[in-house]
Order: C-alpha cells, then structure tokens, then sequence
C-alpha cells in the first residue's frame, strides 16, 4: 500500500493572502490567524504576501494573477460574505467560490478558499478568531497540506 499525507512545514512556503476589505471587521482577524498560522508552522515573513482587494468577487482573478507567478507556491483568498435581503449574497458567494476553483484547477497550483459565507454576523464572528477557531489559520494550513501533497505528485 502507497499512502501519501501531506506534512504541516511551511518553511521554504512561497505563500499569498488575498484578502478582501468587504466586512473588514471579519477579515482582519482572518488575516491575523492566518499570518499567526503560517508563522507558527515554521513560514519565513519574508515568504509571506497580503494583497488588499475591493470584496470577495475581485478575489478570484487577483489570486490567479499571483498563482501564476514562478515565486508563488500557494494562494490564500481570505473574505467575507454574508446574507442580507438580497440576491446579490448567491451571485457574491457563489461566483467567488468557482472563480478559486477554475483558478486553482487553471494554475494547478493550491488557491484555498477562506471565504466565510454565513447567514448572520454572529457566525462570521465565531468562524473569525471566537467560539468556531479561526477559518483564516485553517485555510492557511489546508495551503501548505495540499501544496506537500501536490509536491509529490
Ligand atoms: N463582497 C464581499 O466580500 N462580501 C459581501 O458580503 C458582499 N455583499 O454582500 O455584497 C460583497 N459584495 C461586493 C462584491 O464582492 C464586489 O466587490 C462588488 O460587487 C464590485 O464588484
């Protein structure tokens, strides 16, 4: 049997975040997580780029741009999005998610999705750094799994 895990070592880890400023007040504490991830699992600040973008629809294709890059290992998109009484919630949600996808898929590099999308505030708070962890570290730990894993392949 060949099983393959990915390990946890950033060192050496070509690392972007994407960040969006919509709903700030969440996304900064995604951020610090996922900076205080990355430094924590051994990441050089020096690998390390945050690259501010309107709201998580511009997301996509600024993470692809940088993915493209020969100096990038893996892309970070950090954002927020939450339900309110219009459609425009779906379209925000929806279309950021497969936008990381396709660009993920395009690059065949690791974009990882760190975009909450929640129903209220509350959740997003507790998904930021509170009661639910904090999905920035998360994702920031998905990267460097997957990109160990890709490596291998
Ligand atoms: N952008 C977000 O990041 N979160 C949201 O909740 C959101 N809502 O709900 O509208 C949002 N909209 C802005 C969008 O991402 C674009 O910046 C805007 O449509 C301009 O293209």
């Amino acid at each position: 049997m060949k099983e393959i895990k990915g390990n946890l070592k950033a060192k050496g880890v070509k690392l972007v975040l994407v960040v969006s400023r919509f709903n700030e007040f969440i996304t900064k504490p995604l951020l610090e997580g996922a900076v205080d991830a990355y430094e924590r699992l051994g990441g050089d600040p020096d690998d390390l780029t945050v690259v501010w973008v309107p709201g998580a629809l511009e997301i996509p294709l600024v993470a692809k741009k940088y993915a493209e890059k020969n100096d990038v290992d893996a892309v970070v998109a950090l954002g927020c999005v939450i339900r309110g009484a219009t459609y425009h919630f779906e379209i925000v949600a929806t279309q950021s998610a497969s936008g990381l996808m396709k660009a993920s898929l395009d690059t065949g590099k690791p974009i990882v999705n760190g975009i909450l999308t929640t129903d209220t505030i509350e959740q997003a708070t507790e998904r930021a750094g509170t009661k639910a962890g904090n999905k920035g570290a998360d994702a920031v730990m998905a990267a460097v799994e997957l990109l160990r894993v890709a490596l291998r392949l």
